[in-house]
């Protein structure tokens, strides 16, 4: 666990953070409401009726938060857009017009990385619907794809001479099933039928706003963020491999499989064929979402355990997996998700870096070539300044070491993985759980908006300085 490991030549090291959940400004420079203003403003949806409206104020914060990512050595910093910066006039018939002071904000801070020396990499959609599009059926409806790419090719006229990568979609597990059939992220609806629309129009998104960036920009790489799924059956059973099937099926191949080689994978739309006829899907769709990445973006925070459900007891979720109605687990009756042993974060999920490396490897043997970057990891501990001011988070430098060892170990195998991004740069909006959980490796006081760097800051950058996990590197400086 402990023993040294060095990366590759070239290794890209940043951090991660998304708009909404660090901005703030949600009313300046004429940005619009999105799906999360008007969720996290809706009483009770989130813990303590946390909103984005200040969040960790980077809008006006930028200099000294690039000046941040300096100390801390980082390579490279991938943040979301605000499409409701960018064109909040925006409804399903048309993009309507660009705002210049939306863009001017992102350009700035292209422009300020770039002085500093850090690679700007974009994503741009993190979660964060403009409100008018969800009126008229958001990501159930198929003008929400073309309204996307319009709006990634504006962003990409305006940035693609400073910026290289873009990230069409963060996440898009969650925008469908966490938004539309949980309900416990905006825009709040529990209706599977709902999410399995929202997965297509999706996939749809990411193939028609690849191809318009590329159109624009021809020189821009594309990626996309999938929060990919290690699935572990309880056991050999074919019971229990069943639940695995269907897990991965809804998790990993309805994104992978449009993407990458083509279509939605049959059993699951065998599977759902009670919830809905897949009509959504129309003739030529398959050949739209069809835009394999250059990068595959993956994300990863804690393993999938599940088991078939017997029903003679009542059916264990891990936090946030539901049950029954408001389940993201559609067509999954029969499925239950063990309580993790072991080691929790502040979220109660498990700590396993084996699925970090097995989620690499799997994408590895069926896309060969392919290559990816680790856009997310990281964990959340209830972290707060100790009397000397420092920020002791040694479960957090612990979590990172580990995964950091496991990812270093599928490298060496071979897997064409060039960069990571801890989630996050800054504790920040954790969604529905608000300011409750604390995911940064630099520590934010909301009443002062002081920043301190906590130990796993130290600890990263010291990885970041040597391309290397030693046994000592930075740990507790
Ligand atoms: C990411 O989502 C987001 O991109 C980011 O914005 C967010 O702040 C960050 O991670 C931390 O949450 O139900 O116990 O088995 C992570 C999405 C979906 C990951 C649910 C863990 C299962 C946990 N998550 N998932 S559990």
């Amino acid at each position: 666990m402990s023993a040294a490991r060095s990366f590759p030549p070239g290794f890209d090291w940043g951090a991660a953070t998304a708009a909404y959940q660090i901005e703030g400004a949600v009313d300046e420079d004429g940005r619009t409401p999105s799906i999360w203003d008007t969720y996290a403003h809706t009483p009770g949806r989130t813990v303590g009726g946390d909103t984005g409206d200040v969040a960790a104020d980077h809008y006006h914060r930028v200099d000294a938060d690039v000046a941040l990512m300096r100390e801390l050595g980082l390579h490279s910093y991938r943040f979301s857009i605000s499409w409701s910066r960018i064109t909040p006039q925006v409804d399903a018939e048309r993009l309507g017009p660009v705002n210049p002071a939306g863009l001017a904000f992102y350009a700035r801070l292209v422009d300020t990385l770039l002085a500093a020396g850090i690679t700007p990499v974009v994503t741009l959609y993190h979660w964060d619907l403009p409100q008018a599009l969800e009126d008229a059926g958001g990501w159930t409806s198929r003008a929400t794809s073309y309204r996307f790419a319009e709006y990634a090719a504006v962003v990409a006229a305006e940035l693609g001479d400073r910026v290289g990568l873009f990230t069409t979609l963060n996440e898009p597990w969650c925008s469908a099933f966490l938004g539309y059939a949980a309900g416990v992220h905006a825009p709040g609806r529990t209706d599977p039928a709902a999410a399995l629309a929202a997965v297509h129009h999706l996939n749809l998104a990411h193939g028609l706003a690849a191809r318009a960036i590329r159109e624009r920009v021809p020189s821009a790489r594309i990626a996309v963020s999938l929060n990919l799924a290690w699935v572990v059956p309880e056991t050999g059973s074919a019971a229990d491999r069943d639940a695995a099937r269907r897990v991965d099926g809804l998790q990993n191949r309805l994104f992978l499989q449009p993407m990458l080689t083509g279509g939605y994978p049959a059993d699951v739309v065998a599977d759902t064929a009670d919830i809905t006829d897949w009509s959504f899907v129309r003739s030529g769709d398959e050949e739209l979402a069809l835009v394999p990445p250059d990068v595959l973006g993956v994300n990863y925070y804690t393993p999938t355990h599940v088991r078939h459900w017997t029903r003679e007891r009542p059916r264990e979720t891990a936090d946030g997996h539901g049950d029954g109605t408001g389940s993201p687990w559609i067509a999954c009756d029969d499925v239950e998700f063990p309580r993790p042993v072991g080691p929790l974060t502040d979220m109660g999920w498990g700590i396993d870096a084996r699925g970090l490396a097995e989620v690499v490897r799997r994408i590895d043997r069926e896309h060969p070539g392919l290559e990816m970057v680790v856009t997310e990891n990281g964990a959340a501990f209830p972290d707060e300044p100790g009397s000397d001011g420092t920020v002791a988070d040694p479960e957090r430098v612990a979590y990172l070491r580990g995964h950091l060892a496991a990812l270093a170990d599928v490298i060496a195998e071979g897997a064409p993985v060039r960069g990571y991004y801890v989630w996050s740069l800054l504790d920040n909006f954790e969604w529905a759980w608000g300011y409750a959980k604390r995911f940064g490796v630099v520590h934010v006081d909301y009443a002062t908006q002081v920043r301190t760097p906590k130990d796993s800051a130290r600890f990263y950058a010291g990885v970041v300085r040597t391309n290397s996990l030693t046994l000592d590197t930075g740990d507790a400086a």
